[in-house]
């Protein structure tokens, strides 16, 4: 598969993947789905493949679903529900990540907004610059927070916090994310990647099977039900698309103005 909207750099055993649509804060439509899922793919299969590094081009690490390519679907004849969109595309990646029994880093440069705050959840670790900044976002649209965060967050940074996360949709700093265990690291933007290819190097350099073992370990321990769980989501989130808020909301986010909720 040739890629248009990924970047890929191998460093010895470090794969670096770039979401690359920078002008729209690499917010993913569906080709920047399935091309990250072959590189995962193929990232999984490839034993030169120790550590991989995830990153976005640009000002942004990802600002999630791309709502004009929503939009589009959404006016498609016949098109797919968002529990069907889920299942089929950002719960396979989510999967993957976890799943892939090698390390995986975000490298957090900047705004990390819906499912795109979602899939840094799902890696391993997060170094975030610090002009990075976190949103849920989901709220905004009335829905609720996909892509595995309704489980990865609360792990993360406890069930209060979380609330507080994904109902406000707050958009927090680096600072605070570190404060709140949501990033393990933060370095200053100039060196966020290099001292992000530092730890994936070291990574890259230890005992592949023992770390992929031990995250075996982890996924069984805290991740259990993860398809299940994936799936409840994908479940609850076809409902919340169906409410008039979220086309409320979408509608706001497009017309730049304040969305006007009224509970439906
Ligand atoms: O279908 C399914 O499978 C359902 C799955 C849903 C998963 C989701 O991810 S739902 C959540 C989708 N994401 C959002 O709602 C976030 C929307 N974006 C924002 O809230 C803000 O843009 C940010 C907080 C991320 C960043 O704010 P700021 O002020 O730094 O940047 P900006 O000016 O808002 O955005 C810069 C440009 O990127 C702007 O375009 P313009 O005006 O310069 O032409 C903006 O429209 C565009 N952009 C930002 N986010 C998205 C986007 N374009 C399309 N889709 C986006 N998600």
């Amino acid at each position: 598969m040739a890629y248009e909207t990924m970047l890929t750099a191998q460093d010895g055993g470090v794969l670096t993947i770039t979401f690359n649509r920078p002008d729209v804060l690499n917010a993913f439509n569906d080709r920047m789905i399935a091309e990250l899922g072959d590189i995962l793919k193929g990232a999984e299969r490839d034993a030169a493949v120790r550590c991989l590094v995830l990153t976005g081009a640009g000002r942004g690490f990802s600002a999630g679903q791309d709502l004009n390519a929503f939009l589009e679907r959404e006016a498609s004849p016949d098109p797919p529900s968002i529990g069907e969109h889920l299942r089929a595309g950002y719960n396979v990646l989510v999967t993957r990540l976890r799943q892939t029994e090698k390390p995986v880093v975000a490298a957090v440069n900047g705004v990390a907004a819906g499912v795109g705050l979602s899939l840094a959840l799902a890696c391993d670790l997060r170094v975030a610059a610090e002009n990075a900044s976190f949103t849920l976002g989901f709220s905004k649209i009335g829905l609720i927070p996909d892509g595995g965060a309704s489980f990865m967050l609360p792990l993360l940074v406890g069930l209060g916090r979380a609330a507080e996360l994904a109902f406000t949709s707050d958009r927090i700093d680096a600072a605070e994310a570190h404060r709140l265990g949501l990033v393990n690291r933060v370095a200053p933007p100039d060196d966020l990647l290099a001292e992000t290819h530092k730890l994936a190097a070291q990574l890259a350099n230890l005992p592949t099977r023992a770390l992929g073992l031990t995250k075996r370990a982890f996924n069984h321990a805290i991740l259990p039900d993860l398809a299940a769980w994936l799936d409840y989501e994908a479940h609850l989130q076809e409902i919340a698309g169906r409410s008039r808020d979220h086309r409320e909301g979408v509608a706001a986010f497009m017309e730049k103005r304040r969305p006007n909720f009224t509970g439906e």
